[in-house]
């Protein structure tokens, strides 16, 4: 265990009483393997995402090249809007269960603070996340803090006619149908019952040790470990159980991935709503002290096993995960010691593997290939960069 495993967990567990150690620590020890070094530098990359069209939907994201902690401060998690922001008052505000339950629920933020707190540690990723080319650091990772959500279901005493649960938004805007119906539609999403019983999903109220900040939900979001952003629904009102699928714009319209496959010589498409993470992994910076180059970098999306590294499309070779967390749910950090940078223009690819054998597809993968749809692009990333 490195230094700062140490005093990431002690943070972690106790909060920011902890941040004194840590400066005390890292005087002490050597920097994190993932920190830029004291009189090192990091080296742009030359490819940069390109300007932000939408910047009200895209209100925040990560800088790679500043990629210099494990947790994703509250200032710096990316943040994604479809809608404008939600104005609740937080004494107003309630959360209510209803539909096939036999004992609907209102709850208000204090009746949820008091109830069984747990904490887990997630990174989030937009679906969108390196499928467009200004979306390139929609990916974040913090400690949540809510209760458990399976308990409540319990208690609102589900019935067998209940299949499928809504998670709904406070926030809401105008969707067009078929050119012919305008309607004000709320921000939800659903998951089937047994998916919302998962014993990690959490009604969260705190993050990384603060209150869920404005632009990520307050004062409740859904945290659903595994799965993509868009199913993490903030600034919930209602959880509503039904007893069919739940068609709403962001279920069935918007983040539905089209994809075209050959059977029997035939072509046929395959819609499917986005939902469980996928394996992916990206190279974050180039780090440069005295005449040594590493590249430092991130998985996430399923439990990693490896990461591998390719220098201008030759042979992988493995990368040293140096940060791994405690669940399957945070991404791992890694590093890789570039021995033979020479002058000029590189390119950087890195791959992960999972514990499944699964493996982050190359570009030309037929699951990437024959996709469509800009959601879940988790293919290989590759940077390019200029060694001076
Ligand atoms: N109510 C609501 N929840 C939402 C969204 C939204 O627009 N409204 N955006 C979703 C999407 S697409 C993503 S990627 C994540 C982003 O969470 P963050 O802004 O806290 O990083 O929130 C999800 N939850
Ligand atoms: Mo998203």
């Amino acid at each position: 265990m490195s230094h700062s495993d140490i005093t990431r967990r002690s943070l972690l567990k106790t909060g920011s009483s902890a941040l004194a150690g840590l400066s005390v620590l890292r005087l002490t020890g050597p920097a994190a393997a993932f920190q830029t070094p004291v009189g090192g530098e990091v080296i742009p990359w030359l490819d940069q995402p390109a300007e932000n069209p939408v910047p009200q939907v895209a209100v925040r994201q990560l800088a790679w090249e500043e990629l210099d902690s494990w947790i994703t401060s509250n200032e710096d998690f990316f943040i994604i809007k479809h809608y404008d922001e939600p104005v609740i008052d937080e004494s107003t505000w309630s959360l209510t269960i209803s539909g096939h339950v036999s004992t609907p629920l209102t709850l208000t933020l204090d009746d949820i603070r008091n109830r069984l707190s747990q904490d887990v540690t997630f990174t989030i990723e937009c679906s969108g996340n390196s499928g467009l080319p200004f979306l390139t650091g929609a990916v974040g990772n913090a400690t949540w803090t809510g209760t458990p959500l399976a308990p409540l279901l319990e208690e609102a005493g589900v019935l067998d006619t209940g299949s499928e649960v809504i998670f709904w938004g406070a926030d809401a805007g105008e969707q067009l149908w078929r050119d012919e119906i305008t309607v004000t539609e709320h921000f939800a999403r659903s998951m089937s019952l047994q998916e919302a019983l998962a014993s990690e999903n959490l009604l969260a109220y705190g993050m990384n040790g603060e209150p869920l900040p404005p632009l990520h939900g307050f004062p409740l979001r859904l945290i659903a470990p595994g799965w993509y952003g868009v199913a993490n629904v903030k600034w919930l009102t209602g959880i509503e159980v039904i007893d069919h699928r739940y068609q709403g714009h962001f279920m069935a319209r918007d983040y539905v991935t089209i994809r075209e496959s050959e059977q029997d010589g035939e072509t046929t498409w395959m819609f499917t709503s986005v939902s469980h993470a996928r394996i992916k992994s990206a190279p974050a910076k180039v780090m440069k002290q005295d005449d040594q180059y590493s590249i430092m970098g991130a998985a996430w999306g399923a439990e990693i096993a490896s990461v591998d590294v390719s220098i201008d499309s030759g042979d992988w070779q493995p990368a040293t995960l140096t940060e791994t967390g405690d669940n399957a749910w945070s991404w791992v950090f890694w590093n890789f010691n570039w021995e033979a940078a020479t002058p000029g223009e590189h390119t950087v690819t890195s791959r992960a593997t999972g514990t499944a054998g699964n493996v982050q597809p190359a570009p030309g993968d037929p699951i990437l290939a024959g996709k469509k749809t800009y959601w879940e692009s988790n293919g290989e990333i590759t940077r390019t960069v200029v060694i001076p």
